[in-house]
């Protein structure tokens, strides 16, 4: 999960839901849009490295 920031874009129909959700997520039933979940969950992610 990342912290949501005020510039991202592109979320899911009715996303941010906000109330207790205060990270985000790319979820696949959005067609991978973003939304905003608790950041207690557990999720699988990527990195960015510079080669
Ligand atoms: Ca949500």
């Amino acid at each position: 999960m990342i912290p949501i920031t005020p510039n991202l874009t592109d979320w899911g129909t009715g996303e941010p839901s906000g109330g207790h959700e205060h990270c985000g997520d790319l979820f696949g039933g959005y067609d991978y849009r973003w939304n905003d979940s608790p950041c207690d969950q557990q999720r699988p992610f990527i990195c960015e490295k510079k080669i």
